[in-house]
């Protein structure tokens, strides 16, 4: 017997698509465009939304292979917080966080962003050291951070369990106050309706094939849709970037892996703050229908499938109802997975490429979430002026030429 999930019965509606009424419909692409943005996720069309806003382009089209939001953006659990190690991490997380701050009012869509704080459990002297040089570089860079005792842990977050015999004891914790949530469609579909309003052209079930260049420099693409041409064109397809660059003959450093995600029943409150740990490869927030939303470290392996093993999720299920014993006669309602592309040091790759006119935005990881507004307002100044962003700049691609690398492992919030 068939089975179908929601994605396939979305996918199938899509496949529709000329059945949909007119209103539904994207607009059929022109032939050219002054700016192309391939990837319909937050990054894309934050990146469009910024072009026109603050760059003035009029002749913007952002190509979707599927439905806004139904790669990344839809399947993340959507954590928001700038507590990284590194000064070119922190500059652009924490650029990114204070957009967040200011984004429902700027949209005038609701994000439904909430600062409820991010806690970064330690259950070993190793992850409370670590946390420690962290806090204390967090600071430095002037951005909200702190060390918990296990007893403030247990005042912040009662459901903890802090006993001293647990296989993971809690030893400590950090915590980003100004860290939290937020809804994660309405950030695509906000940053969607903004950008239509400023005449950028959003084109859904439009799978792009083919770059075309001419000598070294791009000159459009080819599509399910036809032939569009564009001087630029900015990629911002996460877990598929590898596969973009390799269509302007180019190979990047970048490995595509599952990442899964699950949420139990609806229940009512019972945790207001974010609680992520390292070790045990899992983290748990309640979201406002009153699922509880709980991630899983990554898939090992590679893939495009957008499905992951049951194992990782039965460990990761584990963990977590060590430390939140509450949660043990919950049921869990749905899992899926997305793909997240990895880059070797764990930070994106943001900016110009080797080829004229073709600009890169990938490698996020499992992280890119929360950069969604800075991510799009930075690689639209790169785009818009043929020049990185000042925040960009460290995250340029030939940093894997140059060996200046950002190593953000440290600060990953699952493993890579
Ligand atoms: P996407 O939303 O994936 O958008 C890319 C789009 O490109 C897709 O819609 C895709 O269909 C389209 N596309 C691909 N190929 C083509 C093509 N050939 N032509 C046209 N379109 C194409 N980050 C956090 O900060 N916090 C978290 O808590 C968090 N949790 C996560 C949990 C899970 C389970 C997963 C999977 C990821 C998580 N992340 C998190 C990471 C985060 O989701 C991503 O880094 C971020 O959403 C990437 O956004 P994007 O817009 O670049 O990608
Ligand atoms: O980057 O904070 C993060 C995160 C949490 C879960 C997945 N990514």
């Amino acid at each position: 017997m068939k089975r179908y999930s929601i994605f396939s019965l979305a996918r199938n509606a899509l496949s529709r698509h000329e059945d949909w009424p007119a209103a539904w419909r994207s607009p059929e692409p022109k032939t050219a465009y002054d700016a192309i943005i391939v990837g319909g996720g937050g990054h894309g069309l934050a990146t469009a939304y910024y072009l026109a806003k603050e760059h003035g382009l009029k002749n913007i089209a952002v190509l979707e292979k599927g439905w806004l939001g139904g790669g990344n953006t839809g399947r993340n659990t959507t954590i928001v917080r700038s507590n990284y190690l590194w000064d070119e991490s922190a500059a652009i997380y924490e650029h990114a966080l204070k957009l967040w701050e200011g984004l429902s009012q700027e949209l005038n869509y609701n994000t439904m962003f909430s600062q409820r704080g991010v806690m970064n459990l330690a259950h070993n002297l190793h992850d409370l050291r670590e946390l420690n040089r962290r806090v204390n570089a967090i600071r430095l860079n002037g951005i909200d951070s702190e060390i918990l005792t296990p007893r403030q842990v247990k005042e912040f977050c009662p459901i903890v369990d802090i006993s001293p015999d647990l296989r993971f004891p809690v030893m400590g914790a950090s915590l980003q106050r100004r860290g939290g949530n937020a809804r994660h469609d309405a950030v695509a579909w906000g940053y969607a309706r903004a950008a239509d309003a400023r005449g950028v052209d959003i084109i859904q079930t439009c799978e792009v094939t083919g770059i075309l260049r001419e000598g070294d420099r791009v000159i459009g693409v080819e599509t399910t849709r036809g032939t569009i041409r564009a001087p630029k064109i900015g990629v911002v397809v996460a877990g598929h970037a590898s596969v973009l660059a390799a269509m302007a003959g180019l190979r990047l450093p970048i490995q595509s892996h599952p990442l899964q995600a699950l949420v139990s029943e609806p229940i009512k409150p019972v945790i207001d703050t974010v609680v992520m740990s390292n070790a045990v490869h899992g983290y748990v927030s309640q979201s406002d229908k009153g699922e509880l939303v709980i991630g899983a470290g990554i898939d090992a392996y590679h893939s495009y499938a957008q499905r992951g093993s049951l194992d990782i999720i039965e460990e990761n299920v584990k963990a977590i109802c060590e430390l939140f014993p509450i949660f043990r006669r919950l049921r869990l309602m749905r899992h899926w997975a997305g793909i997240v592309d990895t880059s070797p040091d764990a930070s994106p790759i943001i900016g110009k490429t080797p080829v004229r006119g073709l600009y890169l935005n990938c490698g996020w990881g499992t992280g890119g979430f929360k950069a969604t507004p800075g991510s799009g307002h930075v690689f639209a100044h790169t785009i818009a002026r043929d020049e990185p962003h000042p925040i960009a700049a460290p995250f340029a691609l030939d940093r894997f030429a140059t060996g200046a690398l950002i190593d953000e492992h440290g600060a990953a919030a699952v493993a890579h």
